[in-house]
């Protein structure tokens, strides 16, 4: 049986990005509507540029889905470029000025052109609307178990907001979030969050920010210490790191674990037998540092992750940069892009993060059918809720 895993194809300006999808189960219900509304989230945000007015991006089916629902088979999607030119040499031409903070340099020496194109076009942030359908499908898959994931932009330069994100808050904060042009549930934070975007496009410059994803309903035990390629904190890591733009990852209190004692840091456990039907069993915590793992597992806390997106590096006044032909000194190409994209990396962090709590979730409950994984979900949830199966260690049994 395959593990759930996905795959991404699609140059920027090609005729189309493709997404592959292996590992989900049979008979899984797809919420093309949910899948399509994550991707106009990404499509939009104060500080975008001109591409996402002629974009329209929504998925269509290719293989592996009957009637609306999985089959287990490999599942395809499509998303359309309507900005489809990469052949046309006048619309779409060679670039000879690498910009600095972008794959332009790296990818052109390493695939021994000066022609930044052949590189820019797949490096391109276009590439996360993939991430997003593959994230968003998943979802379908953890909201059947009541896991559902919340992504936001936590700052914008130097604006930000301190919003504490809770089980208790989390829907009514998603509210204000849909209401904010930056995605930032803080009404105040995103005005000033648009004015440092309003100056940063007079400036003919770029801003980067946080973004910070929360997902809710995990149970005990996704992930594994026992081989450090299934701890579920780095395989978040390993996706979060992957998105276009990202230079740093945090799990929880992240950093600044560095700065604060051991006792100011752990969240101390206590039980409570009331909440015994919830995904933490009443194993509860009055804090949440470890952002939702302990040894690579989830424990049964929301898992929080959050990324630092670096400013995009195609600024409108350039960068000294040289020419790859000539090498003479010049400024960096200037290609259409965004003053700032930290809002639509607030929706790739949520599905990227979600996918990677999926895929630990089907290593746990694997199954041919949605089923067998419930079947599987269910049984694990009864034993863990009357542990200790066996005498306690240090209580001999008796007769
Ligand atoms: C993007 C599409 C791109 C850029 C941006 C994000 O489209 P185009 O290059 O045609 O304007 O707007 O990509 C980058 C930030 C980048 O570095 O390439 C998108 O769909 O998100």
């Amino acid at each position: 049986m395959p593990v759930l895993d996905y795959q991404t194809a699609g140059e920027s300006h090609g005729p189309a990005l493709v997404i592959t999808v292996t590992g989900l189960p049979a008979g899984l219900d797809i919420d093309v509507g949910f899948i399509n509304g994550e991707l106009a989230r990404r499509q939009g945000g104060y500080g975008r540029g001109g591409r996402q007015r002629i974009e329209q991006d929504t998925v269509e089916f290719l293989t592996g889905v009957r009637r609306g629902r999985t089959i287990a088979a490999p599942l395809t999607m499509a998303i359309r470029n309507n900005d489809s030119r990469l052949d046309d040499l006048e619309k779409t031409p060679p670039v000879y000025r690498p910009r600095p903070g972008h794959a332009d340099l790296a990818g052109s020496v390493k695939w021994l052109t000066t022609d930044c194109r052949e590189t820019l076009e797949r490096a391109s942030a276009r590439e996360t609307a993939s991430r997003v359908a593959a994230g968003a499908l998943a979802r379908c898959l953890l909201r059947e178990f009541n896991m559902e994931a919340f992504g936001f932009v936590r700052s914008i330069l130097d604006a930000q907001t301190g919003v504490s994100v809770t089980e208790a808050n989390w829907r009514e904060l998603r509210g204000i979030r849909d209401a904010s042009e930056t995605y930032c549930p803080d009404e105040a934070v995103t005005a000033k969050q648009c004015e440092i975007i309003r100056q940063a496009k007079i400036d003919k410059d770029t801003v980067g920010g946080l973004v910070e994803a929360h997902v809710f309903g995990c149970p005990i035990g996704l992930g594994s210490c026992m081989d450090w390629t299934t701890k579920l904190d780095a395989r978040l890591a390993y996706a979060v790191m992957g998105i276009q733009a990202f230079k740093a990852v945090e799990i929880g209190l992240g950093k600044e674990c560095a700065f604060l004692p051991g006792h100011k840091v752990h969240d101390p456990i206590r039980y409570d037998a009331k909440l015994r039907a919830s995904a933490h069993l009443g194993f509860v915590r009055d804090s949440n540092n470890a952002g939702g793992t302990e040894g690579g597992m989830t424990n049964g806390m929301p898992v929080v992750v959050r990324g630092t997106m670096k400013p995009i590096a195609t600024l409108l006044r350039g960068m000294p940069s040289v020419d790859l032909n000539t090498k003479e000194t010049q400024m960096s190409s200037y290609e259409r892009s965004d003053v700032c994209a930290v809002s639509a990396a607030s929706v790739v962090l949520e599905n990227v993060a979600a996918f990677e709590v999926a895929r630990a979730f089907t290593e746990k409950f694997s199954g041919d059918s949605l089923t067998e994984v419930r079947a599987q979900y269910d049984a694990y949830m009864r034993f863990a809720r009357m542990l200790p199966l066996e005498p306690p260690v240090g209580v001999i049994a008796k007769g």
